[in-house]
């Protein structure tokens, strides 16, 4: 008998994403079905990740950072999906982050995908881990496991093959380093779910857009698989001033970026111009932080240069984190 036995009680700690190649624009809206793929890197758990502790209880109880909550649309489309196979099935929910919650962070991602993997402990069920975090929050599938992440937008009106798979573990390309500038903490003027609805429906650079993303794709793994920086850092950058663009194109438009986003970016170019290649590249998701990516060997440049420009008394980035590429849940 292969199936895994119930457990009453389960701690699960899961990565955040970022996405190299952005999520943006839904062809369903229930189910979190995009209108293309997405590709991420997940980062190591030392010092930014989602940890929840569920257990079996008669009433759902639902605690975030410390803070007793009603239980979201959103939750209750995981555990409904749940109690499908499961009809009686309640938890008592205690998650927290170690980061700023809705800073632009991908807290959901992380947050629900560790909902759906404790879900999935306590109450197996058929199907897929990713497809149950993505009901929660569509970048959340990817967060169900470690390294390079693909979600394939799938084909199905389901929603059944549109999950996230890894496509190279995190030992692959160990000298990626990730660093994390937080420009903001406050939450998002624009939350990702109306601000993407609001771009299908109003902007049309998002048609162009869904038409090319596939290649992007492709092209980026290719790099991937050849840990080829200057490819890989161009691809992002390209990919994270598109839907950047998007957003501004879209009616009224939805500008993340703030001025010093803009310096970060600028920034950026200038170093690599220097270095006559790309070394550094930035992304940025629904806020104005910038997650940028290096090699080992030019990190202690880059940081020294972020924190000589951005950090210090009245500098515009509070924090500097650095981060790994890491290991799924
Ligand atoms: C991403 N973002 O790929 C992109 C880049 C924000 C910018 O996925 O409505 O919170 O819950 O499916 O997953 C944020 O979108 O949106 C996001 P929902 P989600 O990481």
């Amino acid at each position: 008998n292969n199936t895994p036995k119930e457990k009453d009680e389960v701690t699960v700690r899961t990565p955040v994403n970022i996405a190299v190649i952005k999520y943006w624009g839904k062809r369903d809206e229930k189910l979190n079905l995009p209108l293309h793929s997405s590709l991420s890197v997940n980062l190591s758990m030392d010092s930014m990740y989602t940890e929840t502790s569920a257990r079996k209880s008669k009433d759902t109880v639902f605690c975030i950072n410390g803070k007793i909550e009603v239980p979201t649309k959103r939750f209750d489309r995981l555990i409904n999906k749940i109690r499908a196979d499961h009809p009686e099935s309640n938890v008592d929910i205690t998650t927290h982050n170690t980061f700023p919650t809705a800073a632009g962070l991908a807290s959901s991602a992380s947050g629900y995908a560790a909902l759906a993997c404790a879900l999935k402990l306590l109450y197996p069920t058929s199907g897929n881990v990713s497809e149950l975090a993505r009901l929660g929050s569509g970048s959340a599938c990817r967060s169900t496991a470690g390294g390079f992440v693909l979600w394939e937008k799938g084909v199905e009106e389901g929603g059944k093959d549109s999950v996230s798979r890894q496509l190279y573990s995190e030992d692959h390309w160990p000298e990626l380093r990730i660093l994390v500038c937080v420009v903001c903490k406050d939450e998002k003027a624009v939350p990702s779910t109306a601000g993407m609805q609001s771009t299908v429906q109003t902007s049309s650079l998002m048609k162009h857009r869904v038409l090319h993303v596939q290649q992007r794709i492709e092209q980026i793994t290719e790099a991937i698989r050849l840990r080829d920086f200057p490819k890989f850092g161009e691809i992002t950058m390209r990919d994270s001033n598109e839907m950047h663009a998007v957003c501004l194109d879209t009616y009224p438009p939805i500008a993340y970026l703030n001025d010093t986003s803009h310096q970060i970016i600028r920034s950026v170019h200038e170093y690599n111009s220097e270095k006559g290649e790309v070394r550094a590249a930035y992304t940025f998701d629904a806020g104005p932080n910038a997650v940028l990516f290096c090699e080992e060997k030019d990190l202690f440049e880059i940081r020294d240069r972020i924190k000589s420009k951005f950090c210090g008394e009245g500098g515009r980035v509070s924090e500097l984190v650095e981060c790994k590429i890491g290991c799924g849940p």
